[in-house]
């Protein structure tokens, strides 16, 4: 994500743009301090042109429908809704304003009186959930202070936390709408500036401690599947002032007591550990998918612990997305993914909707061949444009995330059904089936027999072409 979670001097936006028709009946409910409940029930009334996004097919020509999501639709056994089990994330959506290193925020969002008041929060769950509900995404994702404002104090942080899941708790019972995944954020507040967990100051490792211990207590209580540790500025910028070593180990100390809260409070959902290589820090302790497993291998933490995979991170590291899912699902660890999409001539995190069928085919043959992704899911880490800034935007953003992921979902399911791709790399490797390759897979050879099979038999013939173009032409008939 992006450094949008400081509203501190940004102008509320329902004063800097006309409101819509239906803000004026929130206003005048704030005027008179009606406070949430008879915002609630008008809540279904920010969005009152739309009503819920239906699939309509491929042919359609309705901006605000699916064409290829259909939740309903069986491919390869299951529905749509269980394989891709979308996310609407809290961060972007409901707190992106749009500001950028270059200019304030942009986003009309009527319903948000710019103020940190838990009353705005709660308002504001009221509205994320209509949209999520008309959406029909079936999960949610949320960092502690995008649903909540920092208190004066961590008490004060830990009220305003439980004030807001009790709204939360409220709107997921009326919505069916579930909780994918919580996480804390350890990276806004300037008591962060060295990190938290890798923090120089052990009073700051304290406090992160104590965030997440909250946090944690809030996913589960909201029923949360799942629970993500992205670094934050756990990293550093410069070695003169940092000792790695140290830092790494605390990290690692902190996972462990995450783990063991866990088991204090009974939580059983999925541990997941976020890949970023830069920003904000220049070496972050989480590179890529890699350098996650190595980090959770080296502190035992695997058992505990898989991997949340970011498109735009992949892209950052240098890797495509295919290759960290694959590297992490052969490796057991595959747990969600925060589905977006870089830009290629920009080098940061634009966090971008996924748009690119490419891209969806590829991310849905990795996660189809370990079998799909619960508890995880598909999170969109994504925001609309500055330049998009009219809550309609949302919709489209999201509908074109989740039609371009429901294709790319039936494609790979097609190739996979002619089993194309898998027949021709099972047999690319079929000199490991039998002779000599099954007693090197098995581990019966030595160097010693390798060599003498070698000595016999001279030398070795190239055996067949690698056919990568046909296979590109291959995949590109599905599309
Ligand atoms: C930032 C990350 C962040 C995590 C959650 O770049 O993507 O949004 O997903 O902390
Ligand atoms: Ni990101
Ligand atoms: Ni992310």
């Amino acid at each position: 994500m992006s450094p949008t979670m400081n509203h501190r001097g940004v102008i509320s936006p329902r004063r800097r743009f006309p409101a819509p028709h239906d803000a004026g009946t929130l206003e005048r409910l704030r005027v008179s301090g009606i406070h949430t409940k008879s915002i609630r029930e008008t809540a279904m009334a920010f969005f009152t042109d739309i009503s819920k996004i239906e699939y309509e097919g491929p042919q359609s020509r309705n901006p605000l429908a699916f064409r290829h999501y259909n939740a309903d639709e069986m491919v390869e056994g299951r529905t749509m809704r269980d394989h891709l089990r979308f996310s609407v994330c809290y961060w972007h959506t409901f707190r992106g304003t749009g500001a950028d290193p270059f200019g304030a925020g942009t986003l009309q969002r009527p319903w948000d009186d710019g103020t940190e008041s838990v009353e705005n929060a709660k308002n504001r769950v009221r509205v994320a959930f209509e949209f999520i509900e008309k959406l029909g995404a079936p999960f949610y994702c949320f960092h502690d202070r995008d649903v909540a404002p920092e208190g004066a104090n961590l008490a004060e942080s830990y009220k305003n936390l439980d004030a807001v899941a009790d709204v939360l708790e409220e709107e997921q019972q009326r919505s069916g709408i579930k909780l994918l995944w919580g996480t804390a954020n350890l990276f806004s507040h300037p008591r962060y500036l060295h990190g938290a967990a890798t923090s120089c100051n052990a009073d700051v490792f304290a406090y992160a401690a104590a965030q997440v211990k909250k946090a944690m207590e809030v996913t589960h209580r909201l029923g949360g599947e799942n629970y993500v540790f992205w670094g934050g500025r756990e990293g550093y910028m410069n070695l003169y002032n940092t000792d790695m070593k140290r830092e790494l180990d605390h990290l690692a100390k902190f996972m462990h007591m995450a783990v063991d809260h866990a088991k204090t409070i009974g939580f059983t959902g999925q541990f997941l550990f976020e890949p970023k290589p830069k920003e904000p820090t220049k070496h972050q302790y989480d590179f890529d998918a890699a350098a996650c497993l190595n980090f959770l291998r080296q502190y035992d933490l695997l058992d505990h612990v898989k991997l949340n995979i970011e498109t735009n991170h992949a892209t950052l590291a240098g890797h495509t997305m295919a290759h960290e899912l694959v590297y992490s699902s052969i490796q057991g660890a595959l747990g969600s993914i925060d589905a977006n999409t870089g830009d290629l001539l920009l080098g940061w995190d634009t966090d971008q909707f996924p748009t690119d069928i490419y891209l969806t085919t590829q991310c849905m043959l990795a996660i189809l061949d370990q079998g799909g992704l619960a508890p995880g899911g598909v999170n969109f880490d994504a925001k609309v444009r500055r330049e998009s800034f009219e809550p309609v935007d949302l919709f489209h953003a999201h509908i074109g995330g989740m039609d371009a992921f429901a294709r790319g979902l039936k494609i790979a399911a097609a190739i996979r059904a002619d089993g194309v791709l898998t027949d021709f790399v099972k047999t690319r490797y079929r000199s490991y089936d039998a002779g000599i390759g099954a007693k090197i897979e098995s581990g019966a050879a030595s160097f010693e027999d390798l060599a003498a099979y070698m000595l016999e038999a001279g030398d070795v013939q190239p055996n067949e072409s690698g056919r990568q173009e046909m296979l590109e032409n291959l995949v590109n008939m599905y599309l």
